[in-house]
This record gives structure tokens, sequence and C-alpha cells, in this order.
């Protein structure tokens, strides 16, 4: 299926021509069928000569209802743009392609109707050029009649090679139906509708109203009149709601998979239309079906922070429209660059966001974000929008490198210190660390820990290669210089002597948990025993020494003792015929 949306000045004939498309009659009402005009959404459906389905969103062209067709046009990304041939080019056809505009709507279609009652050149011509100027570009043209039924056959065809060049929506995203229309069904209770731009939705999913953490059940599905067992975008649907009351939510709602949206009522974004400068201090923004008042502060020339009257479900990257409601003004679009921005509160805070904001484009990226925020939570960016490759350093948090080395740096002074100024205590709390760095989370202390700093109960010992005398230190520094990259190999007996260390010096880099001592002249780097572990259980199970050598890439020198040290600690186990098992 695919969703269009209809534009136009008001009694240029879009219901009619839906209606002529679809047999269906898109005015639910009955004051507007009486009136002769559409005031709120109208759908529709049919089947095209390709055998695929369109749906229409029919919205009224009566500039008092400009909101109603924002919350149609909002979440649909191809409109169909009616002008009618005998009225030409009228303020609401600007006014709703400036709109389509705004949202930056890139498939369309022009129809230029009640070609029965005058030559549709002129208006066709004025239309197409008002039209390629937006983003819609280039749209192919077709001319009819709903009283002669002129032009309908091609408007179908056309419809067919619009549907066949609209991007495919995709599957893997989460669910966010704005709601444009919720009512009351006998004996099933609340409906809701929308067009599902993405993701899908199954009978007895956990859906999460925004604005809520409210999780609601969906009872039932229905999609172009049926009842279906699940619906994929893209679809116009009706969901029933299990024991969800009607007056909990209505147009401007959405429903989403729960806990993959950020709700923001604070947004730093790009503008498209009107610069910064130009804005009023207050306006309405327009997302899918939802039209929210906001504040407006100007940060840079083209970006702005927006205080929403409410908050919404907004991800960075998203794009909405700013309108003017008592001017009749669409201000243009916007790019959202941030959902989840710092406060502005020292002098100068602005102006130096404004330069961030100016370096921001709206595609998220991960690095950026960590550039930016530095340490945040993996989950925290998703529900932002923000796809997530990176390895978290430690639990789900996520860390810019950089940061994370100067946090371990900063790390190890402060242990330093508190080494010096309590001389008596066993190391550093980790609490106290935590509150140091000004972390959030004790899992990040502990995974800051290298060595030979440590961690034992509950406190970060300066038991490390610093409080070495300096000569040791220094060669414990070039050990791990040279055989950090070959954690099993050792350096040989003469090479121990070159570095100066000898047996005392040995004995006190072990006793500071600075080295391994294997043998009287086979050291390791202390971090070597866990890491051996980890590869001795990545070989086939048992294993012989030639292999553990192997997979060690070592010598019998040290492999020997190594295994015999792994025995005794109860991490290896040697079998009656020598091979050996990791103990898991
Ligand atoms: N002669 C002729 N009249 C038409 C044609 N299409 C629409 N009309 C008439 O134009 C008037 C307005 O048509 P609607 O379809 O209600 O217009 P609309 O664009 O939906 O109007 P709003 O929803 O209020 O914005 C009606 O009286 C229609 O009968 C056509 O192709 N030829
Ligand atoms: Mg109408």
């Amino acid at each position: 299926m695919f969703v269009v949306a209809t534009a136009g000045h008001v009694d240029h004939g879009k219901s009619t021509l839906v209606r002529a498309l679809t047999g269906m009659e898109p005015d639910r009402w009955a004051e507007e069928r009486r009136r002769g005009m559409t005031i709120d959404l109208g759908f529709a459906w049919t089947t095209l000569p390709s055998g695929g389905t369109v749906a229409f969103v029919d919205v009224p062209g009566h500039e008092r209802f400009v909101p109603n067709m924002l919350a149609g046009v909002g979440p649909v990304p191809a409109a169909l743009i009616v002008v009618a041939a005998d009225e030409g080019w009228m303020p609401q056809s600007a006014e709703h392609l400036a709109a389509l505009d705004a949202l930056g709507v890139a498939y369309g279609l022009l129809a230029v109707t009640r070609a029965d009652l005058a030559d549709p050149g002129p208006a066709t011509a004025r239309a197409r050029a008002e039209i390629a100027a937006t983003s819609l570009g280039t749209v192919e043209t077709v001319p009819v009649s709903a009283v002669t039924g002129a032009g309908l056959p091609e408007l179908r065809t056309a419809l067919d090679r619009l549907a066949a060049r609209l991007p495919a929506p995709t599957m893997d995203d989460p669910v966010r139906l704005w709601v444009d229309r919720s009512f009351t069904v006998r004996g099933s209770g609340t409906v809701v509708t929308g067009t599902l731009g993405a993701g899908r939705v199954r009978v007895g999913d956990e859906l999460e109203l925004a604005g809520t953490d409210e999780p609601v059940r969906v009872r039932g599905l229905h999609s172009l009149g049926q009842a279906r067992p699940e619906a994929t975008a893209v679809a116009r649907v009706a969901v029933n709601l299990r024991g969800t009351p009607r007056d909990r939510l209505g147009r401007g709602d959405a429903l989403l998979t729960p806990g993959r949206f950020h709700h923001s009522d604070l947004v730093d974004v790009r503008l498209t239309g009107d610069p910064a400068g130009d804005l009023p201090a207050t306006l309405t923004l327009h997302i899918g079906s939802a039209a929210v008042p906001v504040r407006v502060r100007p940060l840079g020339p083209d970006t702005v922070r927006l205080r929403l009257a409410r908050p919404l479900p907004l991800l960075v990257g998203d794009g909405a429209l700013l309108r003017d409601p008592g001017r009749h003004h669409v201000a243009g679009g916007v790019r959202v660059l941030d959902v989840a921005p710092p406060p502005l509160v020292r002098r100068g805070a602005a102006a130096a966001r404004a330069q961030v904001l100016a370096s921001l484009n709206g595609r998220p990226d991960v690095a950026d974000e960590l550039r930016r925020r530095r340490l945040i939570q993996a989950g925290a960016l998703i529900r932002m929008g923000v796809p997530v490759q990176a390895a978290p350093v430690a639990g789900d948090w996520l860390a810019d490198p950089g940061h994370w080395r100067r946090l371990g740096e900063q790390l190890t002074q402060e242990v330093a210190r508190y080494a010096r100024e309590h001389p008596l205590e066993p190391g550093m709390p980790v609490n106290a660390l935590r509150q140091r760095l000004a972390l959030p989370d004790r899992v990040l202390v502990e995974a800051l820990v290298r060595p030979p700093l440590r961690v034992h109960a509950g406190r970060v010992s300066a038991a490390s290669a610093t409080a070495l005398p300096e000569p040791v230190a220094r060669a414990v520094q070039r050990v791990r210089a040279e055989y950090g990259d070959r954690p099993f190999r050792a350096p040989d007996a003469d090479r121990l002597v070159e570095l100066g260390l000898g047996p005392r010096e040995i004995g006190a880099a072990v006793r500071a948990g600075a080295l391994l001592r294997l043998a009287d002249t086979v050291v390791l780097l202390p971090d070597a025993l866990d890491d051996a572990v980890r590869v001795l259980a990545g070989l086939p199970q048992p294993f012989t020494l030639s292999a553990a050598r192997q997979a060690l890439d070592t010598t019998r020198r040290v492999a020997v003792p190594l295994l015999e040290l792994l025995d005794r600690r109860g991490a290896t186990r040697r079998l009656p015929d020598d091979a050996r098992i990791v103990v898991t």
C-alpha cells in the first residue's frame, strides 16, 4: 500500500477527485456534506492498475482548517496537489505547498481539476512553476474532470508510477504511529487511526502511549476496512486498544515501540525557511499529527532552541514545520539537531552552543554524539534516534575515547594523591573516586582501573608501580612497553639484567603487583593470567602443552610454569594423560 495526502485550495475538487477515484466518501461528517466543504481529514482507498493499493488522506482546503491539513500530511511522504483549472493558483495552494516544502515532501503529482470548466493550460503552467521551486521538484501533471471522467485513467497510472518511485519503508525501525483520529466502537472500545510509516504492528503487541509510561495493548487491527493480525509499513491502520479509555488519547498523540523514544520538550533545530532573527517568540510546531505551541530562542543565523508546551517523542534528524497561526504563515521547516540539549546557563553559553549547532547536520552519528556528551548510556542514544555501533566501556556506558583516556589519567592522579594524604588507608574508596571524577556509575570507576592499580574490597589501591623505587618502576614500564602486545613472551635472563631487574627488584615489583613471577627469571605482566585463561578457553578441550604454547604464541620456558600456576589457581586442570582443560 502507499499513502498519499491531497493538498490544495478550498473547493478545488480534492474530495470530488478522491471520491471519483475510490468510490468512497472522504467527507465523513454530515456537516461537511451539508456545507459541501471538508473540515477534517477523510480517508479512502482503491486498487490501481498495477494491482497495488493507494490510500488517500483527504485534507480540507479552507484556511481555517490548515492545522487539520497539517495533521494529515505530517506523517505522509507523498502528495496529490489539486489546482482547479477555472480558479488557478490561490492562497491555500501556496500555503499547502509551503507546508509540503517545509516538511521536505519529495514525491507528488499535480491534478488540474475541473478541466471541463476551463482550459487547464494556464493553471498548469503556474502550478508547475510554483511546485518546481520546492522539495517536490518537477512533478507529473494530469488534467482531470470528475464530471466527465476525463483524465482519471491517466491519473491512476500516474499514481502507480509515483508509488513505484517511493523509497521502501524500513521494517526494523521502531513504531511511531501518530494518531490522527480516535473514536469508540461499541463492543470494542477505543480505536485510533494513523499512517504507519515504518515498522510493523501486530495484534497482542504492547505499545507505549507517548507522554506517559503507560503500556497499551493492541487488541485488534484493521487496515483498508479489514481485520488483520498484523500491519506493515506503509499502511493506514486502525488500532483497537484494550482497556484504554477514549479520552486518554486523540490526534497528536503517538503509539510507540516501548522504550525506544526520548520525550523532549526542549530541542535545538536548524531552520530551512525564515531566518532565526525573523521568527516571532511563539509559533506552533507541527510534526506527525501533532501541533504544539513552542517558544523560540534564536541561537545562530539558522538555528534556534524550541521550548515545547508539552513533550513529544522526537528523534535527531526528524523533520517538522513551524507555523505562525495568527499570520497564516508557514515559517518554514526545521530539522531536529539535538533532542537533549544542554542548558544554557553561563554567560556566553548561547554563543558557544550556536557554534556547536553550526557543525551539526541532523544526521545522527554516534562518534559525534560521544564527542559532545562524553559519557552516555547506549540506550539513551538509541532513544534519541542515534544508531549505536560503538562498544561500551562498562555496562551500557559509551565514552568518547579521548575523554575516557583523560579520566583514566585523572583516576591515577587521584589515587596517588589519596595515598599521599591517607598513607595508612589501603587505597581510595571507589565511591570517593566516583564523586571526584563526577562519574554517574561506579562500574565506570572500576572499568577505569588498570594495572598496576587494582580494585580490592571497594577501594582502589595504590599498590602500584608508582609506589616502587624509581629505577624499578622505570624498568617495569620498559617491560610494559616492550611486551604489552606480546603478553606471553617473557624477557630472557640477559634482558632482565640489562633492565636492572635482579631478584630483589623483581621481588619488590611482584609484591607491588606490577609483575607476575612464574619462575626465578621468568616474569610476565600481571594481566597475563586472565588473558591466558581466555585464550586457552578458546582451544578445543582438552588441549596439550604444545597446543597451549602455540595458541599463546610463547615458548616452553613460559608455557610450562604458566600452566602449572594456572593449575594451582584452579583455572586449569591437568588430566592423567597430561592434557589440560580450562575449568569453567
Ligand atoms: N465541473 C466540475 N466541478 C467539479 C469538479 N471537481 C469538483 N467539482 C465541484 O467543485 C466543488 C468543490 O469540490 P470539492 O471536491 O468539495 O472541493 P475540495 O477541494 O474537496 O474542497 P475542500 O475540501 O473544502 O477544500 C463541488 O461543487 C464539486 O462538485 C470537476 O472536475 N468538474
Ligand atoms: Mg474536500
